[in-house]
């Protein structure tokens, strides 16, 4: 059992955050083991995503990989915020599985729509998600599942290592570097660059971390600010000063702009290429 342990070590990967939060990659954990403890538990877990304006395109293929490879076998509650709820399919689900369509404003810039997901997620944690499910998985809809997303993700706050940095160092991380902005992280912070694709955690602590998010974009509204890469900005200073209780490696935000490294050995969720000149509208 020792030996067994010994042999799937990883060394060729960080596994540990400097505040002791482990760093989720493949061949570090026993799915068996966690699935029997989260079975126990009976625990539920709620997925936002948003398909907003041509976004919506993207929603019948992400559910068809969530439905292979997202939590299998546990009770999951898809909750699909968009402006055209005719325009969600309808797609047959696995046992303990429901899809909630949810009506949200379309904002006209993009750049609205991205940061305003804070928001309106907050919103429905307050109005219904803390009385239906115990965990909330926030994801980008132009993505893919590809391989198995499980209860190794859950932890009471998560984030997802960016794959574009996980070799970088923290000057090249590309932070909000005024001052003056709530997104604001000096050249010489920060823990990790994390993705504003995937995020996660209980139902309270997601919470905290979408108003305090949408609480730092309106006060750079108000000195007319825009943080470099909106809501992942401010995620990243959120972080920086709440530290998440477990990182998840590229693997769970992957994206083959970068490439194929062996180091990242299975990539399970991942980006859909898009013309960016076709699905936005200005
Ligand atoms: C990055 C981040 C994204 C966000 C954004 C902020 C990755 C993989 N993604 O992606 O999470 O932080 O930068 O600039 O790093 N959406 C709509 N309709 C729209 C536009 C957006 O529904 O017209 C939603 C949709 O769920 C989409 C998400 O917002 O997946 C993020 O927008 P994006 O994918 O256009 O942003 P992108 O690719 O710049």
């Amino acid at each position: 059992m020792i030996y067994a342990f010994l042999s799937s070590r990883r060394t060729d990967v960080l596994t540990v955050t400097p505040w002791l939060a482990p760093i989720v990659w493949n061949r570090l954990y026993n799915i068996d083991i966690l699935n029997a403890q989260f079975h126990k538990r009976g625990v539920h877990i709620g997925l936002t995503v948003f398909a907003i304006r041509k976004y919506t395109q993207f929603i019948e293929h992400f559910l068809d990989t969530a439905e292979k490879f997202f939590m299998t076998g546990h009770r999951v509650t898809y909750y699909v915020m968009t402006d055209q709820p005719a325009a969600v399919p309808n797609i047959t689900l696995a046992e303990k599985r429901n899809l909630v369509v949810l009506e949200v404003p379309a904002y006209k810039r993009w750049q609205d729509i991205t940061m305003r997901r804070m928001q309106i997620i907050r919103d429905y944690i307050h109005d219904r998600f803390v009385n239906e499910v115990d965990y909330l998985v926030c994801l980008d809809v132009d993505m893919e599942f590809k391989d198995q997303v499980g209860v190794e993700i859950l932890s009471d706050v998560y984030g997802v290592i960016h794959p574009g940095f996980f070799t970088s160092s923290r000057k090249e991380f590309t932070n909000e570097r005024r001052p003056q902005s709530a997104g604001y992280i000096p050249e010489d912070e920060g823990d990790f660059y994390y993705t504003g694709s995937h995020f996660g955690g209980t139902v309270e602590e997601i919470y905290k971390l979408t108003n305090h998010c949408h609480h730092a974009m309106l006060a750079d509204k108000d000195i007319n600010i825009e943080a470099l890469w909106h809501d992942e900005s401010y995620l990243n200073r959120y972080f920086l000063y709440y530290k998440p209780t477990k990182v998840l490696s590229p693997e769970y935000s992957w994206n083959y702009y970068y490439g194929d490294p062996a180091v990242v050995e299975k990539k399970r969720f991942v980006v859909f290429p898009k013309d960016y000149a076709k699905v936005r509208d200005n």
